[in-house]
Parts: structure tokens; C-alpha cells; sequence
């Protein structure tokens, strides 16, 4: 399965954050807790410059707690700045309020701090900033895309730029385009989302089996993706007027109860596992 999404108002994004960027003091990029490393487009932030960057993951509580503690300890030993955090469930975002805190006392400027938040589509860039100010002011939704302009915001510590969503414009590896699309960063127009909804069944055959079978109540074991698919479409009674499985209907389930967790919490990604 091959995404490619870049279109005309990324490219004229990117153009704005790297301008916007060279007036803020810090960048805050935000990647999804599914995906780790996947969710954020670190040759785009690396091209910007020598930036004081911290990354945060949010959504953790979509993801899989396990695999949160093995990237924990990954960006642990590489010293890195690296949080999560869930906007719903408000875990995590009190450290982050507190690095903010404590790294505006280092700055020796009387003006406003700035911090200008990144990433990619739908990871919560805007939420977040609303949570940070703890009021709605920066406009959030569920469709990749929703921010088009940029504008500042303040917080307590900081003012705050939402930016609209960043894609790489070439995806390194075709899975990184898969995972990136079952966890809803990118457009769902562009996807086919039967082959999607394959993709998923097969990511959690693979990795969270018993998630699956419970959601779906079918056992599982020895079936290829395409006849979870077909069980799960037995099961919910997802049959045409002929006789023949509801295919679509049954995607747009399985596809949209993977994102918000209703089959369970999963990790996509783990350090030095080439695929999960
Ligand atoms: N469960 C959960 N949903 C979130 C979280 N943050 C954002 N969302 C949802 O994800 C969608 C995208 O959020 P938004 O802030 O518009 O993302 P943006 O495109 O990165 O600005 C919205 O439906 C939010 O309600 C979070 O921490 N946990
Ligand atoms: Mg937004």
C-alpha cells in the first residue's frame, strides 16, 4: 500500500515555520504516542537549525503503556527531551508545564517567550496548546488539516504558535505511510481504506492478538487478514442485500475503532524493531 500526501498547503507551511521559527525560542514538536520516531519529520526540524527542540508525544492514552516504558528508557539514554502526554486524560501535561517553567527562568531576554509547536496532521498540536493555556483558543478537529494559518497564543510561561500540519514529502519507508494513515494523520480521501482496514487487522494479528479476538469475539488463530476481515463482517451482520460482506462498512469499523482505542492500546513502533 503506497500514501503519498503533500500538497500545495504543507509545502506553503513548511515555508512559514521556518520563518516563524527564527522568532521563537524553543520548538515544541508533537508526534503521536503510537508512534514514536514514525510521527515526527525529523529531517524537516533538523534542516530548520540548532533549535532547543523537545518532542511530545501525545494521545498516550491510545497507546500501548509497555511500549511507552521501552521508548521511555530509549530517549532516556540518549538524553533526550522527550514527553508524553494525553490532552483528554491531562497525564503529562503537568512536566511539560514545568520544563516550560524552568527553562524560561534560563533565558536572559525580558520579552515573551515563544515556543512555535510542529508536526504532522491530527497529532493534537492544537489541543495541546489549549491545554497548555488552559482555555480554547487555538481551533482543533478530527480531520487532518483543520489549521491552515499561524498565529500566537499565550500560556502561563509561553506564547504559543499552532501551525498547520507537516507531512514528509517522501515517506522513507511505505509502512512509516501505513501507520501513519491507521493512526488518522493522513487524509482518509487519499487512502483506500479497505486495504487499511487489512493493514490494521494484519498489524494486530501480528502484534496484539487477543486485543482482536476479544473486540471481535473470534478466535483468531491460524486466519490470514482477509478472513478476520470477512469473521469480523460475519459477526457485526455487515452483509448486503445479496448475500455478499458489507466490505466498506466493515473498514470504516475496524479503521475507525483502531484510532480511538476501542480494540485496545497499542505501540506501532518500538526502538530497533524494523516492523511491528
Ligand atoms: N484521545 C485523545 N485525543 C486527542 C488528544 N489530543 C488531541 N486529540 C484529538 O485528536 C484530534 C486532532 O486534534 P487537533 O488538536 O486538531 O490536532 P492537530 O491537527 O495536530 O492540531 C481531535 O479530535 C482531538 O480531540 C489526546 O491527547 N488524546
Ligand atoms: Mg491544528
Amino acid at each position: 500500500m503506497q500514501i503519498q500526501w503533500y500538497p500545495g498547503h504543507m509545502a506553503k507551511a513548511e515555508r512559514k515555520i521556518r520563518e516563524e521559527t527564527s522568532k521563537a525560542d524553543v520548538m515544541i514538536i508533537v508526534g503521536d504516542a503510537r508512534a514514536p520516531e514514525k510521527s515526527v519529520n525529523a529531517d524537516f526540524y533538523k534542516s530548520i537549525g540548532s533549535k532547543r527542540r523537545i518532542t511530545v508525544y501525545n494521545k498516550m492514552s491510545l497507546a500501548d503503556p509497555a511500549g511507552i516504558e521501552k521508548w521511555r528508557a530509549y530517549y532516556r539514554d540518549r538524553g533526550d527531551d522527550v514527553f508524553f502526554t494525553d490532552c483528554v486524560s491531562r497525564e503529562g501535561i503537568s512536566q511539560v508545564t514545568a520544563y516550560l517553567k524552568a527553562l524560561k527562568k534560563t533565558f536572559k531576554f525580558e520579552r515573551e517567550a515563544r515556543a512555535i509547536v510542529a508536526g504532522i496532521p491530527n497529532v493534537g498540536k492544537s489541543l495541546l496548546i489549549n491545554t497548555l493555556c488552559r482555555k480554547g483558543s487555538a481551533k482543533t478537529g478530527d480531520i487532518p488539516g483543520v489549521t491552515r494559518g499561524t498565529n500566537w497564543i499565550r500560556s502561563d510561561e509561553f506564547y504559543l504558535l499552532d501551525t498547520p500540519g507537516v507531512l514528509p514529502p517522501k515517506f522513507v519507508e511505505p509502512e512509516d505511510g501505513v501507520i501513519l494513515a491507521s493512526i488518522g494523520c493522513v487524509k482518509d480521501t487519499i487512502l483506500d481504506r479497505e486495504d487499511l482496514a487489512l493493514e490494521i487487522i494484519d498489524f494486530m494479528s501480528r502484534n496484539y492478538p487477543s486485543l482482536l479476538s476479544e473486540r471481535y469475539r473470534i478466535d483468531i488463530g491460524g486466519m490470514s487478514p482477509l478472513q478476520i476481515y470477512e469473521a469480523i463482517a460475519s459477526k457485526r451482520g455487515f452483509i448486503l442485500k445479496g448475500g455478499e460482506y458489507d466490505y466498506e462498512r466493515c473498514a470504516s469499523t475496524v479503521i475507525d475503532e483502531f484510532r480511538a482505542g476501542t480494540i485496545g492500546k497499542v505501540m506501532m513502533c518500538m526502538p530497533g524493531v524494523e516492523r511491528c
